[in-house]
């Protein structure tokens, strides 16, 4: 009987606010059947809710408008990268990585292939259709000697191209898979076995045994620019042929769990105590987002980090983002902070109210995105050779020189931070600011009264020129 996998959601519901009930992929492509399968088996087993599923980048990328499960989207290359991650921290939980041959093959190939080699407990179903299907059909390492492709218009020449990568055979050169098959799903006989060979994977991420890999052979027929029959004839016909299919390991029987990672899941209990704070007035605090920015060492990112701890003392939600540059003392850095009453919907700042510059490549780069009616604050020292923008207060602030005068070069971010509490910008308790200041000194209390200090002067300096 034809019908809806009960993994699936009921509705794909879309960017723009539409459902539709049929997926994106091409007629005759294999993604769609994969997916039937995977979300057959997930819901059979009664995973749904323990499951978090990782789409990738290629034709897959929009997985997550169809398994109704938890879902994560990774970059290019990235999606075992980020099953480890999941896996590590979710230990009970169930964790699917599904990859194209491109996506996993080329651009990631490391990422899966060492996640393989250290036995991370997840499954990676890595669908080989020979080609780069999201991007018009260009070569793929799987692509077949002599297949034509975009960027192989005369056929792959292995002299120069190299050889067909058999993802499969390499990993089965590893110690630590529990399971490795490839399988296909060009026709009947070939789905009901992938069908078995899936189920399979996911029994043994239910039993926390370890890294199961499957490939599935599957048929693109828009790339290969022929019919879907003929698309899956040729995935019978000639990818079988380079891509035998079968089980290579099947050690689940045997195999006993990994050892747990206790340590990335008490890092994440950990950040849960440190926002336990209770929850306070949530309506009434209105939500402001800053962009702390400058060279690296310059402390711009233990700045937001002091603003995110005080509001999270103080019961709000509160969000940090940093960003670092190449180097790590010289480079650019920046933070983002969100503090708020309500949920926060996205830690990154795209629009700041109030932005805080300690150089001129980022006063450049993030002045402009500075919100209508929203603060800029820089250190006077910058030169500024471009035009700020107009609808927007901005405040040439003596940072490095206060922090100078009193003989810490370094505090320039503190003497920052007084001049937020001088213009009233961060919403929350002075007291409460400070003390999350202080809480910054733990390691070094020496440093505490030049700082508290340098934050009473700078407010001084604000008040006086505002
Ligand atoms: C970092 C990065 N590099 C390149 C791309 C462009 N890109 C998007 S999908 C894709 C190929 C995907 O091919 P494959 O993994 O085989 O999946 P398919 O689309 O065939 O299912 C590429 C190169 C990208 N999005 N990001």
């Amino acid at each position: 009987m034809l019908k809806k996998a009960v993994g699936f959601y009921e509705h794909f519901e879309r960017k723009d606010g539409s459902k539709s009930k049929a997926t994106h992929y091409c007629a005759g492509c294999g993604h769609g059947i994969i997916h039937k399968l995977i979300a057959e088996a997930v819901a059979e087993y009664g995973l749904q809710d323990d499951t978090v599923f990782v789409s990738p980048v290629g034709c897959g990328a929009f997985c997550y408008y169809y398994f109704d499960c938890g879902n994560v989207a990774a970059g290019h290359g990235r999606a075992s990268a980020v099953a480890t991650g999941l896996s590590r921290s979710l230990p009970g939980k169930v964790v699917i990585a599904y990859q194209g041959d491109g996506d996993l093959g080329a651009i990631g190939f490391n990422n899966a292939f060492q996640a393989a080699n250290r036995g991370e407990k997840f499954v990676c179903f890595f669908v080989n259709n020979a080609i780069y299907g999201m991007t018009g059909g260009q070569m793929a390492p799987t692509t077949l000697p002599d297949q034509k492709t975009a960027t192989t218009p005369y056929g792959r020449d292995v002299r120069k191209d190299g050889y067909p990568l058999k993802v499969c055979e390499v990993f089965n050169q590893l110690e630590a898979p529990i399971f490795i098959e490839r399988v296909s799903v060009a026709d009947t006989k070939r789905i009901l076995k992938a069908k078995k060979a899936i189920r399979k994977a996911i029994e043994i991420q239910k039993e926390g045994k370890g890294y199961a890999f499957v490939e599935i052979l599957s048929p693109c027929p828009t790339n290969m620019k022929v019919s879907a029959v003929a698309a899956a004839q040729f995935t019978i016909d000639a990818m079988e042929k380079t891509y035998p299919l079968g089980n290579f390991r099947d050690r689940s029987a045997e195999a006993t769990p990994p050892a747990r990672h206790d340590m990335a899941v008490k890092a994440l209990d950990e950040l849960v105590v440190a926002s336990s704070a209770e929850q306070v007035d949530a309506g009434s605090f209105t939500e402001k987002e800053f962009k702390f920015c400058g060279f690296g060492g310059q402390g711009i990112l233990s700045l937001g980090l002091v603003l995110a701890h005080a509001g999270n003392d103080t019961g709000r939600n509160v969000s940090w983002f940093p960003s670092y540059g190449p180097e790590q003392r010289g480079g650019t850095a920046s933070c983002s902070v969100v503090l708020s009453g309500g949920e926060i919907g996205s830690p990154t700042v795209d629009k700041p109210d109030v932005l805080v510059a300690m150089n001129q490549p980022s006063l450049e780069k993030f002045a402009p995105t500075v919100k209508d009616g929203g603060v800029i604050i820089y250190d006077a020292q910058i030169p500024v050779e471009f035009e700020l923008p107009k609808n927007v207060t901005v405040y040439a602030f003596p940072a490095a020189q206060i922090a100078t005068e009193k003989g810490v070069p370094k505090a320039a971010n503190t003497a920052l931070l007084g001049a937020l509490i001088a213009l009233d910008l961060i919403g929350l308790p002075e007291d409460a600011v400070l003390t999350a200041l202080k809480d910054s000194f733990a390691a070094k209390p020496k440093l505490i009264p030049k700082n508290m200090e340098i934050v009473e002067t700078a407010k001084g300096w604000m008040k006086a020129h505002r």
